[in-house]
């Protein structure tokens, strides 16, 4: 061993025998952003239901990370007051590794004081962009937009339910029984590629009950329907918001049009089954 390795041992040993107080030194005490339970407003000032899961912490333009809500974030700043941006994230088609930043949700943006070892409140009250169309946006309290019966079979079929709902006093529901253990619905809107500026496109909803929902795209085609369905969402007993990607689905634009469909399938030991469904919407630019 040289002289050179022998100095650099004793350096590093000296720095662990003393704490590493040489580093520390160099290190900031954090400042705490207490990060809560978030709401989601729409631009009419109504109360969105919502799985906001997460938030992209921002500051200065920099990432500080993704964290689950509630959070405690540390941050350090060398000025006095620094530049916070909070954006939503959900999970992509309900999927615990798929982490999303939610292009369609406005962040919160603020200028925070940096006082070391102090904790600020940022209320996460989110909103939705004003740039985004929803061609579908269906909460089911006036109307029922997805009345189209792809499976002709008359007597499955998704009518509105006034006993449970996620937003408003109604939802819609899917009677399934041993002669109608299948059905499968469109939207009545139908969705032209002169209406797309690109990027990203989701389809979200709320939804509970027993048995299966299928969520998929029929495109038509020089009078050729096509379906191709992109996830199927297992129900839950309570009600759970799912968000689905499409965009790969329609950003080619190979259509004349396409409408969301909506498959229901009943659990095979069950002799009856209910699925509910409620506030969906459809998000593109
Ligand atoms: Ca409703
Ligand atoms: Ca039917």
């Amino acid at each position: 061993m040289n002289k050179l390795k022998i100095y650099i041992f004793a350096f590093l040993y000296l720095g662990i025998m003393s704490g590493c107080s040489f580093f520390e030194a160099e290190i900031p005490e954090p400042a705490f952003l207490d990060l809560k339970s978030p709401t989601l407003t729409n631009n009419l000032g109504q109360k969105e239901t919502h799985n906001i899961t997460d938030v992209w912490v921002f500051q200065d333009g920099q990432i500080l990370g993704i964290f689950p809500l509630p959070s405690k974030v540390p941050y350090t700043a060398s000025t006095a007051s620094t530049t916070i941006k909070i954006v939503p994230g959900i999970r992509s088609n309900g999927m615990q590794d798929r982490a999303a930043l939610y292009a369609f949700y406005e962040g919160v943006e603020t200028t925070v004081s940096y006082n070391p070892g102090k904790t600020i409140e940022i209320p996460l009250n989110f909103g939705f962009k004003s740039n985004i169309k929803i061609p579908i946006n269906e909460s089911f309290e006036f109307e029922n937009s997805f009345s189209i019966d792809l499976d002709l079979n008359t007597n499955s079929k998704l009518s509105i339910d006034e006993t449970t709902s996620s937003l408003g006093n109604k939802s819609a529901v899917m009677n399934m029984t041993s002669t109608t253990s299948f059905a499968e619905v469109a939207s009545t809107r139908a969705i032209l590629p002169s209406e797309i500026s690109g990027g990203t496109s989701y389809f979200e909803f709320d939804y509970k009950g027993e048995g299966e929902i299928a969520v998929g795209v029929i495109k038509s085609r020089n009078g050729i329907f096509s379906t191709e369905y992109i996830l199927f969402v297992p129900g839950k007993p309570n009600w759970n918001r799912i968000y689905v990607d499409i965009t790969d689905k329609v950003q080619d634009k190979n259509f004349d049009s396409y409408r969301i469909s909506l498959a229901f399938r009943k659990p095979d030991f069950a002799l009856q089954s209910r699925l509910y469904i409620d506030n969906i919407k459809h998000f593109h630019f």
